[in-house]
């Protein structure tokens, strides 16, 4: 049986490339594989983070979770500080990591180079990510890590390192593989398709957000930038917009470019974009509607409390074979 782990910083508010790249694919997993999900605060320490804010979003990351249909009967569902093995092996990993490499990975120099404008300096544990990264997915021997087509490099690390430890001390880790959607897998923002949806872009006209209402989403997709072609039609090179709002629409409706094409024939671009918007808004809806109960309810503690003894447990078997490999104990 696979073992899946994935993770999603509680660092902002979920967009819907979150949601089509990672969060809606967790879900069909529970079925059939052993389900390790988890808030990952740890990595969204490596920029500066408001305690009180960071707090709050790991409890309503939860709450999202479970609303997007997560199941904590089925999947493991749990906070990545709570089970001190990732920090634990984390230390491991970086110190399997060699600096170069670690200053060559795109999202470090893109990251690196915001916080320095903005702060004035370059947070260490930014460059420091992938090796944490690598330990909360290696803790688990996972075989499958769903995400985004932007986690490629970081899943290539993850292999890279796991397979430097094995070599050096004996065969410790399973090697993962990422596992990105068809559809989905990349999001662009919605005013510069050259750059993804971020949960952290500063133009709001950019992102749309799970939890945005659906006045706001009707305004976001009517402001999406498009071009004066006039016709739905795929082509990333010179109709970069509406190819990204296609992709939107092809992921949730399950349709083919061709098939959306056709149904849009002699169409402007103003009934494409209402279908579109009553799409997001049908799809977000109902889950928005379960994670405002969720978010106060107690059930979200015992959740998680019993999601970190569930993942705990197995970390600590990992981290054992690890100290053991390494010479780490007395
Ligand atoms: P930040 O903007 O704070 O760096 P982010 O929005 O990139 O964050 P993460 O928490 O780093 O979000 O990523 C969570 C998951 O969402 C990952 O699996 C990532 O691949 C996926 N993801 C993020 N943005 C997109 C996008 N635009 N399209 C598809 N998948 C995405
Ligand atoms: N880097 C990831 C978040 C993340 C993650 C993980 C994803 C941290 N640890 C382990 C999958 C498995 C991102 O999506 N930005």
């Amino acid at each position: 049986m696979d073992v899946i782990f994935s993770g999603i910083q509680p660092s902002g508010s979920l967009t819907l490339g979150n949601y089509l790249g990672a969060l809606r694919n967790f879900i069909p997993f529970q079925e059939k594989a052993e389900c390790y999900y988890c808030i990952v605060n740890q990595h969204a320490i490596t920029v500066p983070q408001e305690a009180a804010l960071l707090h709050e979003r790991t409890r309503n990351l939860a709450a999202l979770y479970i609303a997007c249909g997560m199941d904590p009967k089925k999947a493991t569902i749990f906070v990545q500080s709570e089970v001190p093995e990732h920090a634990l092996l984390g230390w491991m990993m970086i110190c399997t990591s060699y600096v170069g490499e670690m200053e060559r990975m795109t999202q470090y120099k893109s990251k690196a180079r915001k916080e320095e404008a903005k702060e004035g300096f370059i947070p260490l544990g930014l460059m420091t990510y992938p090796p944490l990264m690598a330990a909360d997915i290696l803790l688990y021997q996972t075989t499958l890590v769903p995400v985004g087509e932007d986690q490629t490099q970081h899943m290539e690390i993850t292999r890279d390192l796991a397979e430097r430890f094995n070599r050096k001390y004996g065969e410790v880790f399973t090697l993962p593989k990422m596992w990105a959607p068809q559809g989905g897998a990349r999001v662009m923002s919605l005013q510069d398709p050259s750059s993804k949806m971020s949960k952290s872009d500063d133009n709001e006209w950019a992102t749309i957000h799970m939890l945005d209402d659906t006045d706001t989403i009707v305004k976001k997709i009517k402001r999406a930038v498009t071009d004066s072609l006039g016709h739905v039609h795929y082509d990333k090179e010179t109709q970069p917009g509406v190819s990204n709002l296609m992709s939107i629409y092809a992921a949730l409706s399950g349709k083919s470019y061709e098939d959306i094409e056709r149904d849009y024939e002699g169409k402007g671009y103003g009934i494409f974009k209402k279908d579109l918007t009553d799409l997001i808004v049908g799809e977000m809806a109902p889950i928005l509607e379960r994670y405002h109960e969720l978010t106060g309810s107690p059930e979200l503690d015992r959740i998680l409390d019993e999601g970190r003894e569930k993942a705990e447990a197995k970390a600590h078997a990992t981290y054992t074979r690890a100290i053991h490999a390494m010479g780490l104990y007395r």
